[in-house]
């Protein structure tokens, strides 16, 4: 039986703080710190006030995708999915202001039609991909994942998209490409937290990576849906990274470009404190965040974050039957 007394424990911060508080990932970034500042995260900037209106005008409004040719996938027994409202109004998409309600906000500043994707790099054939020929022409398939956030949030939704491996090798990767670099599109028109500080300060182009066994696994997806719709803007359309047994931050929105690489490219958390996010990210109830645990969280299902019960959190998500192996003998304390 595992007994968890505190004192055994290193102190946490959880003791003393709210749980809302010590989980924000925003309290590490410039111009913030603990107490007020972080409280009133983007009201304590010294933001532009026209900005700062065109931010606060809208309220969060549940998106209205178009619905796509997807035969839809056999609901798991046992697995409670997340409802759309929830899924398309508590979001992360920094780019569209730090508040999980921004991204729902701001996201009629996103214009994802026309869109581009690059696919290049250390690859035979590079192409530029239209995207919404792909969509419209398909095949789309639907998959049922859990999210987990770093910051101790999980959701289980359906997503509609393509494999990543299928289309990485259509580029035919050369024999130098050892990494997969992405990059969210920067355009401070569309995307305003990119041009001021509501976009919590951060160096933008958002940019991830992963290793290329990693990315050419079976689960490694490219959603451009949810619930058979199409991506609304705060879920990252119209085409955005799934990596379900990895901390959501590796799920990168909005992408513009896919670019094989030789050396492990940088990645927008781990710039930012490299203490905290690694590169791997792989979900792990067993390596603690450095200001909180990751042994459980909070489901979000029809009652939302507060008042949601806590259920323990799986190793790699609960994929970890298909995705150990990549892993083996690796010190997973060591890559976080
Ligand atoms: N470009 C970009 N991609 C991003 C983020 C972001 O701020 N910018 N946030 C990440 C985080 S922390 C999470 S948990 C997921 C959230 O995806 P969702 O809002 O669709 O649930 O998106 C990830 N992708
Ligand atoms: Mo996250």
């Amino acid at each position: 039986m595992l007994i968890k007394s505190s004192s055994s424990h290193h102190p946490t911060e959880s003791d003393l703080t709210p749980e809302a508080v010590y989980q924000d990932r925003r309290l590490i970034l410039k111009g913030l710190g603990l107490g007020a500042a972080g409280l009133g995260a983007s009201l304590a900037f010294p933001a532009q006030a026209s900005l700062l209106d065109l931010f606060k005008e809208k309220t969060p409004a549940v998106a209205e995708g178009k619905p796509l040719n997807v035969t839809p996938a056999a609901r798991p027994e046992g697995l409670v999915l997340t409802p759309y409202d929830k899924a398309t109004t508590h979001n992360n998409f920094y780019e569209l202001g730090t508040d999980k309600g921004d991204p729902a906000r701001n996201a009629h500043y996103l214009k994802p039609e026309p869109w581009t994707l690059k696919v290049g790099g250390e690859v035979d054939k590079p192409f530029t991909l239209d995207v919404w020929d792909m969509i419209n022409k398909g095949p789309l398939e639907e998959r049922i994942y859990r999210l987990r956030c770093v910051e101790a949030w999980s959701m289980v939704l359906p997503w509609t998209g393509i494999s990543l491996a299928d289309l990485i090798k259509q580029a035919a990767p050369n024999s130098r490409a050892k990494f997969v670099a992405f990059e969210t599109l920067y355009d401070p028109q569309q995307l305003p937290g990119q041009g001021s500080s509501l976009g919590g300060g951060i160096d933008y182009p958002y940019v991830e990576g992963l290793r290329i066994d990693e990315a050419m696994h079976p689960l490694a997806f490219l959603a451009v849906g949810l619930y058979g719709k199409t991506l609304p803007g705060q879920n990252g359309a119209p085409i955005r990274l799934v990596v379900p047994w990895k901390y959501g931050f590796k799920s990168i929105k909005s992408i513009v470009s896919i670019k094989l690489v030789e050396e492990m490219p940088p990645t927008t958390w781990n710039l930012l404190a490299s203490n905290e996010y690694g590169f791997y990210a792989n979900v792990n109830p067993q390596v603690d965040h450095p200001r909180w645990s990751q042994a459980s969280e909070r489901f979000i299902g029809e009652g939302g974050i507060f008042g949601a019960k806590r259920q323990p959190t799986l190793m790699f998500n609960g994929y970890g039957e298909e995705v150990a192996n990549l892993y083996q003998g690796m010190d997973l304390r060591k890559w976080y």
